[in-house]
């Protein structure tokens, strides 16, 4: 019973320290405070965002007004009925009486009064977020999305209601103010398919269909994140959706549609002098959020550069790549339509030069950090399969300069 600080000053001081540990724990990150950051269900891009953030506030003011009435109740308890004095401590407590039947009935009915509040909602809101509403159901776009260990397929099948019929990974790109209904698959454990600014998480469940929907208002470049643990790189298991109008939309099909673009090498022409692979820490996954000159990057015009050619492109370099690509065997679980590579254990990588991330959403596309993920995917994702289904048991080394010529060749795949 005796502790050795008196409640008095050991409440406000555990009040304290939890108070310091969640700032410490944020890192001081002021987009944490603002909430605001990359992942944020505060903002919401689409409707179906929309339709979860107004429950989230109806249920955080239903809850705040208890609160504080409830706050308000025990304060005023408290400071009414503490112990004054010594003498206070020790008395006998005051006579004890039962409630009082009319209190008790009108909390019941505030109770009540306040979970119907709550639950209209609710109930509105998951009618409209489980499947796209009849009336947009005509203009429904299908897309089938697959979560590997620790990647994200996405199949724009044919078949339904007239898809593109392309297969791309990690980028899911998608028009704008249509509804998108996807179909969430995975191959080996669950997953969790979610992009927090545009609509809540739906898992992805082995031998089980299951779905969502999701519309962005307006062009824009998402995060993605699979939500449910899923082995060793599932907290680095990330993916990005593209939203764009729809011309730009019918534009990216048909690039994507063609087969892997072609350098063509004058022939005997000999690489020119290769930059050095670049050093990374081991947890150095950055993303740049500034232009060079210090002005913010725009992820979406970021996005629509990566779609085009490199202005100088080593052609020589990038035609030692290609052959790499055969001799290395990583056309044993990689496609390149057109090339002759027709693996699929790995992502698609007919177009992955267009792409802004590399590795599961992980890695920003540039030449030096793909190089660094082909000459050692083992430092960059723990426990990926690239390495512990290719490399290791099919004895793929690759040097640091052939990782580069490698790189050049698959930068050039827009
Ligand atoms: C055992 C099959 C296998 C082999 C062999 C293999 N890969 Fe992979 N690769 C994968 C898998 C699986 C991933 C996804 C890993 C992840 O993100 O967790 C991947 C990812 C990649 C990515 C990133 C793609 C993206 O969109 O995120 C690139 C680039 C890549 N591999 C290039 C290569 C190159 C170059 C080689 C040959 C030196 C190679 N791979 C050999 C299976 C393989
Ligand atoms: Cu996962």
């Amino acid at each position: 019973m005796h502790s050795p600080f008196p409640s008095r000053f050991f409440r406000p001081v555990s009040q304290i320290l939890a108070f310091a540990s969640l700032i410490l724990l944020s890192g001081c990150d002021l987009n944490f405070w603002k909430m605001q950051g990359h992942q944020t269900t505060m903002i919401a891009n689409g409707p179906v965002a929309a339709s979860q953030l107004s429950l989230f506030w109806v249920t955080v003011w239903v809850t705040l007004v208890i609160f504080i009435i409830v706050g308000a109740v025990l304060a005023y308890a408290t400071i009414k009925f503490k112990a004054r004095s010594d003498a206070d401590e020790h008395a006998e407590p005051p006579p004890q009486g039962h409630g009082n039947p009319m209190v008790e009935i009108a909390l019941i009915a505030a109770s009540v009064f306040a979970l119907v509040i709550i639950s209209i909602p609710t109930l509105k809101g998951i009618w409209y977020t489980h499947d796209v509403p009849e009336a947009q159901k005509a203009d429904a776009y299908n897309i089938t999305a697959t979560g590997y260990q620790w990647w994200f397929k996405f199949d724009y099948p044919e078949k339904i209601d007239g898809g593109a019929g392309l297969v791309t990974g990690n980028e899911l790109v998608i028009p704008v103010g249509r509804p998108i209904r996807i179909q969430l698959r995975t191959v080996d454990v669950i997953h969790s398919f979610w992009v927090p600014k545009l609509a809540g998480k739906v898992d992805m469940i082995p031998n089980r269909g299951n779905f969502l929907w999701l519309q962005a208002d307006a062009p824009g470049y998402f995060w993605g994140q699979c939500a449910e643990y899923c082995g060793d790189s599932h907290a680095v298991m990330r993916f990005r959706v593209v939203a764009l109008a729809p011309m730009e939309f019918a534009a990216w099909v048909a690039a994507q549609k063609a087969p892997a673009r072609n350098v063509a090498a004058a022939a005997g022409a000999a690489p020119g002098p290769r930059p050095q692979l670049a050093t990374f820490k081991q947890n150095e996954y950055g993303y740049s959020e500034k232009w060079a000159d210090g002005s913010p990057i725009n992820p979406l015009q970021n996005w629509v550069d990566q779609q085009k050619p490199a202005a100088t492109e080593d052609a020589a370099l990038i035609a030692e790549g290609k052959a790499l690509f055969g001799t290395k065997l990583c056309l044993a679980c990689h496609t390149i339509r057109g090339h002759g590579a027709p693996g699929i254990a790995g992502p698609d990588l007919t177009h992955v030069g267009s792409r802004t991330t590399v590795a599961g959403g992980l890695l920003e596309n540039t030449p030096a950090q793909l190089a660094r993920w082909i000459a050692h995917p083992e430092l960059v994702k723990p426990g990926n399969k690239m390495y512990a289904s290719g490399y290791v048991p099919m004895n793929i080394k690759v040097a640091d300069a052939e990782a580069v010529a490698l790189a050049a060749y698959l930068t050039s795949l827009k």
